[in-house]
């Protein structure tokens, strides 16, 4: 610290500074190699990088209180007191380390080369690539007896780090605004994404106290904050999410286990507890990121819970002698999971690196699992007879699936014969070109059967009364009027019988009204696709139809469409002279022709592709279309659009 005399001139380069400044100048050039993106996921992401430093302080013992505020004009503080980025000589670099933190980037960035390295020790990654991405950046660092401050500008140092006061606390403080020239989509950030990253966390953090502020309203009445802090730790996450769903729970206690392993290197944590519905959700996290396509961890869990449920099944009589074993699957219906682990050099696998890879960490969870689930079985033989009284349900629920499915399949020996009777099929039978049309209405399915192209286009008119797919196990969904067809004509079978090579359209596609029971439809086969057929839309294969709200006439031959009320308007601007108008208020009121000039034909049309951008809160948007409450039912309905992307065929 007394080596902060050494003052330079902004012109006085060291050969390091230089090299500082290259690395910082590669991060703008191509920011998406560091925060994946530069939409709003990678605006959010600046925000996740700073705290994580200051979470790593908590995690280390010296640090419980951490407060973000998203300030006006969109500029984030991030604080903590803990105890302060080091202010003394870094010697290799000749600078303050604090200094080094936000101008060295550092080497394995998240979506650069090489493995990504968590947190836990390796602090200050990541920071000096918020910086280099911020059209300015302050930190000030107080060490018990000084307040510190410096400030970037582009990755920049732009003033020395200087004491500016003195103080008897400690702890970090950094300030940041996002450059425009980067996130050119927007800088504005989400108060409920920051929140439900920041709650995650605390949940992960058992104890830490996080205080999200947003004080960007001139009227500070406005202002919103959040105060995050759960001794319960992972134990209040499976209780939040039960509360959001309410759902009716199995059992009272949440179960919660712990261990880590001998050198005290890795450690597991595992909450669970059941409700009465029919689908699990476990959440799995590594050193406190979020693992969507599971790992190790969850393999370990999973194949504990299977081993010991099925031998306690056998224990207390669920099972006789001569009964096979019940399947995994049947032991999680209704289950509400977090798993956390904790480790050295995380290896992140798979699609979206969001897959543990480290092999010792699924033994550590099978056995602290095994051992201490046993324990648990033994003292609370009421709430293992709970259980496994539901996984027995589970598992008849799935054979008399079987069995429906079986039915089904023998009624009918000859392929074609057992397609539902109101299919319109196409001549052609390959997938790769064919598409089918799923449509509300027998109106509407008759001029979309009129106007299809038949090689390749077939039609399935929907009738009957559609259940809510929610709340409904395999074994009702088989037989139902208005699923069933679907199934059938999708040849692909549905939940752990799903196999997509026997997709027999390669584009399924929604077309409803534009009006709400339409929403009502789309929305109720969009759940029944991520329910029962989920890699169907992981893999792209759904779409929803956009047609036409208006037709304007000019003159007596002239059409033009409009799909919005916007190009409506600008249509008859453009047009500026005796037109009429014509309001779509279903696809019935269209004729064979129009309907296919304006939805059908893919040279023209424009469609709606289905993504997963977020298996997780899609499904749970689904939960609160399909809930009793009303209000958010019409508000998901009105956002459905956020679930679908624009595509341009
Ligand atoms: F890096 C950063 F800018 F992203 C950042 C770091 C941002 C914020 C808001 C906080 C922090 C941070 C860093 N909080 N606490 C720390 N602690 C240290 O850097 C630290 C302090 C002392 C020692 C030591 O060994 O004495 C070691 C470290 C890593």
């Amino acid at each position: 610290m007394d080596n902060l005399e050494i003052a330079k001139t902004e012109q006085e380069y060291t050969a390091d500074e230089i090299q500082v400044l290259e690395g910082l100048e590669a991060v703008r050039k191509r920011p998406g190699m560091y925060i994946g993106t530069t939409g709003p996921d990678g605006l959010h992401h600046l925000v996740y990088e700073i705290v994580d430093n200051s979470i790593d302080e908590a995690l280390a013992g010296y640090c419980d209180k951490i407060e973000v505020t998203i300030l006006p004009d969109n500029i984030i503080r991030v604080s903590d007191n803990g105890r302060g980025i080091p202010v003394g000589i870094n010697q290799k670099m000749g600078m303050p380390a604090v200094t080094v933190v936000f101008t060295v980037l550092h080497a394995g960035g998240k979506f650069g080369g090489g493995g990504y390295k968590v947190s836990g020790g390796l602090h200050g990654v990541g920071a000096s690539v918020v910086n280099a991405l911020s059209t300015w950046l302050e930190v000030k660092v107080c060490d018990g007896e000084k307040i510190y401050r410096q400030r970037y500008e582009r990755g920049n140092i732009v003033s020395d780090l200087e004491v500016i006061g003195e103080t008897t606390s400690r702890g970090t403080e950094v300030t940041f605004k996002a450059d425009p020239e980067i996130f050119k989509e927007t800088v504005v950030y989400d108060y409920a994404v920051l929140e439900k990253r920041l709650r995650e966390q605390a949940f992960l953090n058992a104890g830490i106290h996080i205080v999200l502020k947003d004080e960007r309203d001139e009227n500070p009445e406005n202002h919103k904050s959040e105060s995050l802090c759960f001794e319960g730790g992972i134990s209040s996450f499976v209780e939040y999410i039960h509360r959001r769903k309410s759902v009716d729970l199995l059992h009272e206690n949440i179960i919660y286990f712990a261990a880590a392993n001998e050198e005290n290197t890795s450690s597991a944590e595992i909450a669970f507890q059941y409700n009465t519905d029919y689908t699990d959700t476990i959440l799995s996290f590594a050193n406190n990121i979020r693992t969507k396509e599971g790992g190790t961890h969850e393999e370990g869990f999973k194949r504990a819970i299977t081993t010991v449920m099925n031998e306690y099944a056998r224990k207390l009589k669920f099972l006789k002698d001569s009964d096979k074993n019940l399947l995994g699957e049947d032991f999680r219906e209704g289950m509400t999971a977090v798993i956390s682990v904790k480790l050295r050099e995380a290896q992140f696998e798979g699609q979206t690196k969001a897959k543990l890879g480290n092999t010792d960490i699924r033994a550590l969870v099978y056995n602290v699992v095994n051992e201490k689930l046993r324990t648990y079985f033994d003292e609370h033989t009421d709430v293992a007879k709970l259980i496994l009284e539901k996984a027995c349900q589970a598992a008849l629920a799935r054979e008399k699936a079987r069995h429906a499915r079986e039915l089904v399949r023998r009624k009918s020996p000859l392929e074609n014969a057992s397609l539902p009777g109101k299919l319109a099929d196409c001549q052609s039978r390959n997938p790769e070109e064919t598409e089918v049309y799923i449509v509300e209405g027998d109106s509407a399915g008759g001029s979309a059967k009129n106007g299809r192209d038949r090689k390749y286009q077939a039609i399935l008119p929907l009738w009957g009364k559609m259940l809510n797919v929610e709340k409904v196990r395999e074994d009702k969904i088989i037989g139902n009027d208005k699923l069933m067809p679907v199934i059938t004509a999708l040849g692909t079978g549905i939940k752990s019988d799903f196999d997509i090579t026997k997709l027999r359209y390669g584009k399924v596609i929604i077309m409803a009204d534009a009006d709400v029971d339409g929403s009502h439809i789309r929305t109720l086969l969009l759940t029944f696709f991520f329910r029962f057929m989920k890699p169907l839309v992981e893999q792209g294969h759904v779409y929803i139809a956009q047609p036409p709200l208006y037709r304007v006439t000019k003159g007596k031959t002239n059409h033009y469409y409009a799909y919005s009320d916007e190009e409506r308007d600008r249509i008859l601007r453009e047009l500026n002279c005796k037109t009429e108008i014509q309001r779509y208020k279903g696809l019935g009121e269209m004729d064979p022709e129009q309907l296919w000039e304006t939805t059908m034909n893919p040279d023209t049309r424009i469609m709606l592709k289905v993504t997963v951008e977020d298996a997780e809160a899609a499904d749970e948007t689904f939960k609160i279309l399909m809930g009793e409450k009303v209000e958010p039912r019409r508000m998901f309905i009105e956002e459905n659009a956020k679930y679908v992307q624009n595509l341009d065929i």
